[in-house]
């Protein structure tokens, strides 16, 4: 049962990832039903089946309809008032503060959340904790492309342009972004770029549904996407393929650039990438051919140790060939969640505020401090990134408020972060369902979703939007604005935390008028009358900015900036012990930690488990056949699940989903080595050994295995046999699938 229905089809957006497709929401029976909106041009009506299935999630089946709070006397979490509820947490919180600093309370948050939510999250700890220590997982996401887009055209919006220009552009090159499976609906653009006669270069180290469509696909090995740039700007260089009166007006700092990129020369990057030289060739001459061109990339690239830089790597591509600055050309990178581009603007990450201001800039401190009414010297200076505050917990932080994220699934090294949790003095989660993450905390927060609540969210465009309330809470859930004013109010500030998202939103234009990400000429109606306005939006009558840097680019002096950049290895490369790559990533009917996802029938059987996908050369020295539980083994721990096998996978590399938890958790192995730039942790790469558990009782005999051929072999690093380790636990019956 719903709480209750509103009357009306509304228009609004799906709950899910960074496209924010267009959705009609029409009352049926007790629920909604989703029916199709083709006003909305990012989709056109089209959406995936997370979309389609989306209300399934709003039904009380699955998500949680009051508060918990863990009881000393069972240890377990048990239904409570809101009243107590709330209570415990301001006390948890205000206790702790009391006893170990303001810096000892800390608030993770998500980059699912509304604009107005991730404001208020940002303003709530400054505020009313007074602590520095706020981060949320964006950082996991698109942060190396957010520090390299900083640095090369200061200033970042995900896409400089809107999804529309593409097939209309030359050639795009997509660099690690599974599209056609992470956001189904926008392969549209990909194939009307091939109808029009455009070129398309997919990069994956796996064949994926993304790098069938490709006229060409490089396979590179995972964690080298920087040398390959680097490689394909060598023979730009080269060729005499350059744009010289390009770089001449409107870019910085080619000489270092250039001199940085001639050193990697082609036979040494199909040495480290394994892409022979004739397809960095075709690639390199497929994409100066075109009168245009753009560079997308997702998280392939972006999630490794040196992502700032790889990105870097790939916009020098696109400045030395004069493709960026200018109409249908440039660089753009495909930002993952719903509010992966807003929740990254106004004020959750570690060091900003509001309007993508620095928390380190006496300036912004000022204005911001204005529009709250407060000193700004009170402001607390920067944090901890995603990855360090986490990892902080138990020790420096005691206490932890968390809304919209779910790390015991999606932390890197997460049996660790798992123990972390576990230590803390006190956990607060808000969240619809009772996540793996809530399930640790002593309080849990019900709140309102997506179709129940409005605000706004800013797609991967850059295009700011609204999502609009079409059905009616039930009873016992409070929308995340609600239980920020709450907190404030306990904790001693009665004004100031809104609980009407429009309220808050016009806030948040006046926190954000004058800054990079200015919001202030858009409203709530604006954007009903409008698909969306792009920022910057400064004034009430500014169209508002879908295509950026045509005349100049965000730097002081309106030049992009090239960053001189060399490859390196990747945070951990295989040996004799762990020879094979990890990477991870994701499958088209399971959403993020599936919190949400694995919660609705018809994805999860679609979906229903963890996989290791590897090549049959891997499988048959192992010894597995498709469907036979294979044993992963990092340095960090040991995940176990069914064999996928496919020759789409390079033979030196294995592929796990990261959606569930359990035996099956990918993160139980990555690496959180992280980008010294963005803290990005390395979820692309990392080195393991495969082993095979054979479902059986006794001494299960187990195989580890090597890759057959290394086609980037390094000193010291042969291929040879990994000694079996013992102890592992025997599968019996089925297929391993952990999680569910
Ligand atoms: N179905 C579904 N859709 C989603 C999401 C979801 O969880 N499920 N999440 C949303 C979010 S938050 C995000 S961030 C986006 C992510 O969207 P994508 O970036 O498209 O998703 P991933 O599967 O993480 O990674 C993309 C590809 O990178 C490849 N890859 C792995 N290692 C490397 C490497 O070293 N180099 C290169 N070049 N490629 C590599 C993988 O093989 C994979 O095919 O998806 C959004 N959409
Ligand atoms: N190995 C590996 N790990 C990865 C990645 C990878 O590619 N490989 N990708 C990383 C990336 S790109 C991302 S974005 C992260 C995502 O990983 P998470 O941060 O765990 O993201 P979600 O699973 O979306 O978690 C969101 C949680 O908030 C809840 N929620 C949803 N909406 C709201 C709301 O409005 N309010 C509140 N209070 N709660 C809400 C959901 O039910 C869910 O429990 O994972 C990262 N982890
Ligand atoms: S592509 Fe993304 S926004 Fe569109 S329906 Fe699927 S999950 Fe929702
Ligand atoms: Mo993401």
């Amino acid at each position: 049962m719903l709480g209750g229905m509103l009357t009306a089809t509304t228009a609004t957006h799906c709950p899910y990832c960074a496209l924010q497709c267009g959705m009609n929401l029409r009352p049926v029976g007790d629920g909604v039903e989703v029916v199709e909106r083709t006003d909305f041009p990012v989709n056109r009506g089209a959406l995936c089946g997370k979309g389609r299935t989306a209300p399934a999630v709003l039904s009380s089946r699955v998500r949680l309809d009051g508060p918990l709070v863990r009881r000393p006397a069972t240890g377990r979490l048990e239904p409570a008032t809101w009243e107590e509820a709330l209570r415990t947490v301001a006390d948890g919180l205000r206790g702790t503060r009391e006893e170990y600093g303001a810096d000892a309370v800390g608030v993770f948050g998500g980059g699912g959340l509304t604009n107005e939510k991730a404001y208020t999250l940002g303003k709530f700890a400054r505020l009313v904790l007074g602590t520095s220590q706020i981060d949320y997982n964006g950082r996991f996401c698109m942060s190396s492309a957010a520090a390299a887009h900083q640095r090369a055209f200061g200033l970042d919006r995900g896409l400089p342009f809107p999804l529309e220009d593409i097939p209309r552009t030359g050639c795009v090159i997509l660099v690690g972004s599974n599209l056609a499976e992470t956001m189904p609906p926008a392969l549209r653009y990909l194939t009307e770029l091939k109808a029009n006669g455009g070129r398309l270069i997919v990069v994956d180290p796996r064949r994926t549904r993304t790098a069938e469509q490709a006229d060409l696909h490089l396979a590179p090995r995972p964690g080298t996407d920087l040398a390959l740039a680097l490689g394909l700007l060598h023979l730009v260089v080269a060729e005499g393929r350059t744009d010289e009166e390009f770089i001449e007006s409107r870019t910085t700092g080619w000489a270092e650039a250039r001199a940085a990129a001639m050193s990697h020369w082609p036979a040494q990057v199909e040495r480290i990438t394994g892409v022979p030289v004739p397809q960095l060739r075709e690639a390199a001459a497929m994409f100066c051919d075109a009168p245009e061109g753009m560079v997308l990339t997702a998280r392939g690239p972006e999630q490794q140790s040196k992502g700032t830089d790889t990105v870097g790597a790939w916009i020098n591509l696109c400045l030395a060939t004069g493709r960026a600055g200018r109409p249908l050309s440039g660089y753009g990178c495909l930002t993952g969640q719903g509010n992966g581009q807003g929740g990254r603007e106004h004020g959750q990450k570690a060091d900003q505020l509001p309007g993508y201001r620095k928390l380190d800039d006496p300036a912004a401190r000022a204005h911001v401090a204005g529009v709250w009414g407060v000193d700004p010297n009170t402001l607390p200076g920067p944090g901890r990134s995603a990855y360090e505050l986490l990892d902080a917990l138990g020790t420096d932080i005691k206490a932890l408020l968390l809304m919209g994220s779910n790390p015991v699934v999606s932390a890197p090294r997460a049996a660790h972060i798992q123990e972390r949790i576990e230590s803390l003095d006190f956990l607060a989660v808000a969240d619809v369902v009772l996540s793996e993450t809530a399930a640790l905390a002593d309080v849990v927060l019900p709140v309102t979703q997506w179709a129940e609540e409005t605000g706004t969210l800013t797609n991967l465009e850059g295009r700011v939007l609204l999502r609009r309330r079409a059905v009616d809470p039930p009873e016992g859930v409070r929308t995340d604005l609600e239980v920020l004013n709450a907190l404030a109010a306990l904790l001693g500030w009665e004004k100031g935390f809104a609980t009407d998202p429009e309220e808050v939103f016009d806030e948040l234009r006046r926190a954000s008028a004058g800054g990079p990400a200015d919001y202030a000429g858009i409203s709530y109606r604006r954007i009903a009358e409008e698909d969306g306005v792009f920022w910057p939006c400064p004034e009430p009558g500014h169209p508002g900015t879908p295509r950026l840097f045509l005349e100049r680019f965000a730097t002081p002096d309106g030049r992009a900036r090239f960053v001189p950049v060399t490859h390196r290895a990747a945070g951990e490369e295989t040996d004799a012990a762990y020879p094979v790559v990890l990477t991870t990533g994701r499958v088209v009917s399971q959403y993020q930690s599936g919190a949400q996802t694995r919660r609705v029938d018809e994805l999860n059987a679609a979906a229903p488990g963890p996989f290791v996908e590897l090549h049959p050369r891997l499988a048959g020295r192992l010894g597995v056949a498709e469907g036979e539980p294979v044993a992963v083994v990092s340095r960090r721990g040991r995940a176990v699940a069914p064999a996928r096998i496919t020759t789409g996978i390079r033979p030196d590399t294995v592929f796990m989903p990261f959606h569930w938890a359990g035996e099956g958790r990918a993160n139980t192995l990555t690496n959180p080595a992280l980008d010294p730039t963005s803290r990005m942790p390395e979820f692309k790469v990392c080195a393991v050994r495969l082993e095979a558990v054979r479902p059986q009782a006794g001494p299960a005999p187990q195989a580890g295995v090597v890759p057959e051929e290394d086609p980037a072999p390094r000193a010291g690093t042969a291929p040879q046999a990994a000694p079996p380790v013992g102890g592992g636990p025997a599968v019996s019956g089925g297929p391993a699938v952990g999680g569910g």
